[in-house]
C-alpha cells in the first residue's frame, strides 16, 4: 500500500468571540484556514484529520458553516474526518447535525468510539513532491495493508469527565494489524483526571494506534504516543509562538513521519527584558529600550524583570500607551522586584513602615509553617511597589 498522507488541523476555533477588532480577527482565522486548505491540495493530503474545536461554539454563524462546507467540498480526493470537541460538540443544534455536509466529510456521531474504514479502492493517489524530509519505500518491499481505519468520538456536551476512548460497553478498541489505525480525538492526554476527556497514555499504548491525532492542547506537542497540532491561528497572549498544522505520512509498517508547518497570520510572542542594569526608568528611556529589543512585526508581550531601586517606579500604563500602535498588539507586564532594606523601612513612621513591620511579623510565623517565605517576600515586594515612592 502506498504511504498514507494526512494533515492534522485542530482547534481552528472559527468564529471566536474577539473583544476587539472582531471582524478583522475572524477574517484572519479564515485566512489561516484558507492557507491550510491550499496546503491540503499542495501536499496531496488524503486524510484531513480534525480533532475538535473547528468552531469556537456549538452553533456558529451560518455564513461560517457554509464557508467551511464549501472549502471541504473543494478538496477533491481528500477525506475530511471530524471529531467534535468541547467547543463544538455534537448536539441537535450543532452544524454537525446538518444533513448537507459534502460527501467527503465524515463526522464521528457520538461520544462512543467508532470506526470508519477506508479500503484500498479509495486511495487512488500518492503524495508527491512532499519534500526531502519524508521518505518513500518502494511498494514491493513492504507487506500490504488492507486499508485505513480511523477511530474517533465526538463530545456530546461541553464536558466529558469519562474518557471517550471506549465504546458503549466501556471497551477500548481492539485494532487489527492488517490496517493502518488512526485515532482522531479531542481531549487531554496523559492526565489522571480531566473534565475534557481524559486520555490515558497507557490505554493509547494498549490500543497501539499508528497515529493519534489529538486536539485540545493549544500548542504543538509531539510525543511517542500522540500529536497535538495546536491551535491553527493564535488568538492572544495565551497562545504564544508558532501556530499551524501538522502534515505527515504513515508507511505500511506504521512508521509515522511528520512535520509541523507554521501558519502565522498573527504571531504572539513574550519577550522578557531585564532592566536591572538600567539607570533611567522613565517612559521615554524604557520604551526606547523595549523597541530596540523586540520585533515590532509581532504581537508582543513585554515582561520587564530584574531588580529596580525602591525610589524608582515603572509607569506601566504610560509605557503601554507609548508602545500601543508600534506593534500589531502590545502588552506590558511589570515583573520587576524592588531593592529594599526591609529593616530600615520597618522603622519608618509611615503606612509603608507599618505594612513592612506586619509583614516581617508574618515572615517570622513562617517558621511555624503558617506561611511560605516566598509568598511573604513576594507580597512585601508587591506591597512596597503599590505604595510607590515615599509616603
Ligand atoms: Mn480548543
Amino acid at each position: 500500500m502506498k504511504n498514507v498522507s494526512f494533515m492534522i488541523l485542530a482547534d481552528a476555533h472559527l468564529d471566536s468571540d474577539f473583544a476587539r477588532d472582531c471582524h478583522l480577527r475572524r477574517e484572519e482565522q479564515r485566512k489561516a484556514f484558507d492557507k491550510a486548505m491550499s496546503m491540503v491540495a499542495e501536499y496531496d493530503i488524503e486524510y484531513l484529520l480534525i480533532p475538535g474545536d473547528l468552531f469556537d461554539e456549538r452553533s456558529p454563524g451560518k455564513v461560517t458553516v457554509d464557508y467551511v462546507k464549501k472549502a471541504f467540498a473543494a478538496l477533491k480526493g481528500t477525506k475530511v474526518i471530524i471529531a467534535g470537541g468541547n467547543h463544538d460538540p455534537i448536539t441537535t443544534d450543532s452544524p454537525y447535525a446538518d444533513g448537507d455536509w459534502p460527501h467527503n466529510v465524515y463526522i464521528f456521531p457520538s461520544k462512543n468510539i467508532s470506526m470508519m474504514e477506508f479500503g484500498d479502492k479509495y486511495r487512488t493517489r500518492r503524495a508527491e513532491g512532499r519534500g526531502a524530509s519524508l521518505l518513500f519505500r518502494s511498494e514491493e518491499e513492504i507487506p500490504q495493508k488492507k486499508g485505513v481505519r480511523v477511530y474517533g468520538a465526538s463530545f456530546e456536551g461541553h464536558f466529558a469527565r469519562e474518557t471517550l476512548l471506549s465504546d458503549e460497553r466501556g471497551e477500548i478498541p481492539a485494532l487489527s494489524p492488517s490496517y493502518i489505525n488512526i485515532l482522531v480525538l479531542h481531549g487531554e492526554a496523559d492526565v489522571s483526571r480531566s473534565m475534557y476527556n481524559p486520555i490515558s497514555k497507557d490505554v493509547l499504548r494498549e490500543c497501539g494506534f499508528d497515529l493519534c491525532a489529538l486536539g485540545h492542547v493549544h500548542s504543538y506537542k509531539k510525543t511517542d504516543d500522540y500529536i497535538y497540532s495546536g491551535v491553527l491561528c493564535s488568538r492572544g497572549f495565551d497562545e504564544l509562538g508558532d501556530c499551524g498544522v501538522v502534515v505527515g505520512e504513515i508507511t505500511d509498517e506504521g512508521r509515522v513521519l511528520t512535520e509541523f508547518i507554521p501558519i502565522n497570520i498573527r504571531k504572539y510572542v513574550a519577550e522578557e527584558i531585564d532592566v536591572s542594569e538600567e539607570t533611567d526608568f522613565s517612559v521615554d528611556a524604557l520604551s526606547e529600550l523595549i523597541l530596540s529589543k523586540t520585533d515590532k512585526e509581532l504581537c508582543t508581550k513585554v515582561i520587564l524583570k530584574g531588580i529596580v531601586p525602591l525610589q524608582e517606579k515603572i509607569d506601566v500604563e504610560g509605557l503601554q500607551m507609548r508602545l500601543t500602535g508600534k506593534y500589531p498588539q502590545v502588552k506590558v507586564v511589570d515583573n520587576t522586584s524592588v531593592e529594599a532594606d526591609w529593616r530600615l523601612i520597618s522603622e519608618e513612621n509611615s503606612l509603608r513602615g507599618i505594612f513592612v513591620r506586619k509583614m516581617l511579623e508574618k515572615l517570622r510565623d513562617t517558621e511555624d509553617g503558617k506561611y511560605s517565605t516566598k509568598n511573604i517576600q513576594d507580597a512585601m515586594k508587591i506591597g512596597i511597589k503599590a505604595f510607590g515612592g515615599k509616603l
